[in-house]
């Protein structure tokens, strides 16, 4: 070990230096949303470890049982969703959490009470877990309303309140993108150092890209705007080329990809499911607030995304996010067909 070099490092920006950075602008803050940040930091550390063993851990396959959603879990889904339950819950800066994983809402006991409610995917890209291609996990952090006991109007909030957003990828490198409401900015696991390094610091998405993301296997069922706006993105006819389509089927490494690349992500409603899939506390919120906080935008197809004011903790919206430009044409094809109906 070349202890020289390694002293340079110790000036390295790491997640934990960068939090507290962020905190000592607010000299009123007591450190709670750090110290609930490091909880969710670990919690990552945790299932990053865990998905990198699952081949040899049997940790691959399912679990036996099925979630709230009627999808089988896998086994690395219940550990993850234990995973942060429990780091969540010993934070004791939390109130109410809502997984994917779990049907009802969890309502922290009072002696380990805190004032942020937590929305969160513990592993999402499920469908991708057992052939090894980049899956993570998907939070969003809200403040109580005030300070009577919980209720779910806690966090069924717009996503408008989010406080801060963040998904963590478990891909060739585990990626950590967070933003706490003044830019995004992307940290990389250093495996020898177990520390999360700043090395995509104030990440902006392009003004435009390339590259359209989507499940082309619906398109029969798709409406007429999102039909409209896929075959424009294959046969232009303003000259300009074609988009290449690129589509992972894990929210977390299309919408990375989006991030750093520029284009757009999209899961349209269809006559299969007349309100997409993704679901909007744990998904479409927090994909959006770091969308908006890069610079680019994220549409519903009727309104912005962070506008929404979800009923149901598991509720579903379709969802269009990305570069600015490009959410810009498929919002115009939807108020276009708008006003054709009025
Ligand atoms: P899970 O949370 O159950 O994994 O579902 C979400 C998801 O896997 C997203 O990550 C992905 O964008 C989408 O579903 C893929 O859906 P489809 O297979 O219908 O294209």
């Amino acid at each position: 070990m070349d202890h020289e070099a390694d002293a340079h490092r110790t000036d390295l920006m790491t997640i934990t230096r960068f939090v507290l950075n962020e905190q000592s602008k607010h000299p009123e803050s007591r450190g709670d949303f750090s110290i609930l940040l490091s909880h969710i930091v670990l919690g990552c550390k945790f299932v990053c470890s865990a998905v990198n063993k699952a081949g040899l851990a049997k940790l691959i396959g399912l679990a036996g049982e099925t979630n709230v959603q009627g999808e089988e879990q896998k086994k690395l889904d219940v550990l993850s969703n234990d995973v942060f339950v429990k780091a969540l819950i010993s934070s004791g800066r939390t109130c109410i959490l809502v997984s994917e994983e779990d049907e009802e809402a969890i309502f922290v006991e009072p002696s380990k009470r805190g004032k942020y409610c937590v929305v969160f995917d513990p592993l999402d890209g499920s469908s991708n877990i057992d052939c090894g291609v980049s899956i993570g996990t998907i939070f969003g952090i809200y403040m109580m309303k005030d300070s009577h006991e919980p209720t779910l109007d806690d966090v069924l909030q717009p996503g408008n309140n989010m406080l801060a957003a963040g998904y963590c990828m478990y891909g060739s490198s585990c990626t950590l993108v967070l933003s706490t409401g003044s830019g995004v900015n992307g940290f990389t696991l250093d495996p020898s150092l177990g520390e999360f390094i700043l090395t995509h610091p104030d990440i902006k998405i392009p003004k435009k890209g390339k590259i359209y993301s989507v499940n082309e296997g619906n398109a029969k069922n798709w409406d007429g705007p999102t039909a409209k706006y896929v075959e424009k993105c294959k046969f232009p006819k303003d000259g300009s080329s074609p988009k290449s389509l690129r589509y992972i089927g894990s929210m977390v490494a299309d919408v990375h990809r989006t991030l750093l690349y520029g284009g757009i992500f999209m899961y349209p409603r269809d006559k299969k499911s007349p309100n997409g899939k993704l679901r909007v506390l744990y998904e479409v919120f927090p994909m959006s607030f770091l969308m908006e906080q890069a610079g680019g935008q994220s549409f519903t197809g009727k309104q912005r995304a962070l506008d929404l004011v979800p009923k149901k903790i598991h509720e579903r919206s379709p969802i269009f996010l990305g570069s600015y430009d490009d959410v810009e044409e498929i919002k115009a094809l939807f108020y276009a067909a708008e006003e054709k109906k009025e």
